[in-house]
């Protein structure tokens, strides 16, 4: 389907199909230009679809929350996506490159909500609803072709999220505004940074994230996971690859690409 006769159901769909059969699609932005509250409509048709074939949604995802991601990818605006329970990939676990189109690879941290979340918060009131904390990893796998995209592109594709690996969680407790992390790639470190690089401090995240569900109408239920963005440049994953992320105080994860 082509031009401008598209409905937002046909791109929802589109979008469906290319990420799970998987192929690249063409973006939207120059046959059928949408504005960005018709972008957030097409997402939630797309995750509706997931759900109406059986997925459940388990929390959201934050985009563009630091430099290194805005720069890496031409987009300057905080953006949000829906996450489902057949995203989890398992820590220690295996990504098949064939289920993705070009899967990359971010370090983030990841908050487990024990109250729910919406509307304008404070950090401390953000803090409050947070049960525990993790190291995380996203894989984002933008659907469209050469992993490029405008705004509202990478919004209707729910904010190319793909797969997230959690590690333990930990009780929130700690100070997590500046930890350091460093990814690495079969042993050699790739990305080297800190939770810092995530707004100065990633509850800031939380509280965009609730000002965001709100925005949408929506609530963050208790036992939400919600991933704070990632803290460096994305790495495009390889098969052979073992993918490690070391954050202090909070641990080492990894997966395998095969
Ligand atoms: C869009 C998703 C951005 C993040 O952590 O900043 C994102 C993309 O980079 O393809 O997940
Ligand atoms: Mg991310």
């Amino acid at each position: 389907m082509s031009g401008s006769s598209m409905t937002l159901e046909e791109i929802a769909r589109e979008l469906d199909v290319a990420a799970s059969t998987p192929h690249e699609a063409e973006q939207f932005a120059e046959r059928r230009p949408m504005t960005l509250a018709e972008a957030y409509d097409v997402q939630k048709m797309l995750i509706q679809r997931r759900v109406d074939r059986g997925a459940y949604r388990i929390g959201m995802k934050m985009g563009f929350t630091s430099r290194a991601k805005m720069v890496q990818m031409g987009v300057h605006d905080m953006i949000w996506g829906r996450l489902t329970h057949d995203m989890r990939v398992d820590e220690g676990g295996e990504l098949k490159l064939s289920t993705r189109v070009h899967p990359r690879v971010e370090p983030e941290i990841a908050f487990l909500l024990k109250k729910p979340l919406s509307g304008t918060v404070s950090a401390i009131e953000a803090l409050g609803a947070v049960e525990a904390i993790a190291p995380a990893m996203e894989i984002i796998d933008s659907r469209y072709k050469a992993f490029k995209f405008s705004l509202e592109d990478v919004v209707a594709d729910n904010a190319s999220s793909s797969g997230i690996v959690l590690g333990t969680w930990h009780r929130p407790d700690i100070d997590f505004s500046n930890l350091g992390l460093i990814m690495s790639r079969n042993g050699k470190p790739t990305q080297i940074g800190t939770t810092a690089a995530i707004l100065g401090h990633p509850i800031r995240s939380l509280v965009a994230a609730a000002r965001l569900v709100a925005e949408a109408g929506e609530t963050l239920p208790a036992g939400s996971i919600v991933m704070a963005g990632g803290a460096s440049a994305a790495e495009a994953l390889v098969a052979g690859d073992w993918i490690e992320l070391e954050m202090q105080s909070l641990g080492r994860i990894g997966f395998h690409v095969t």
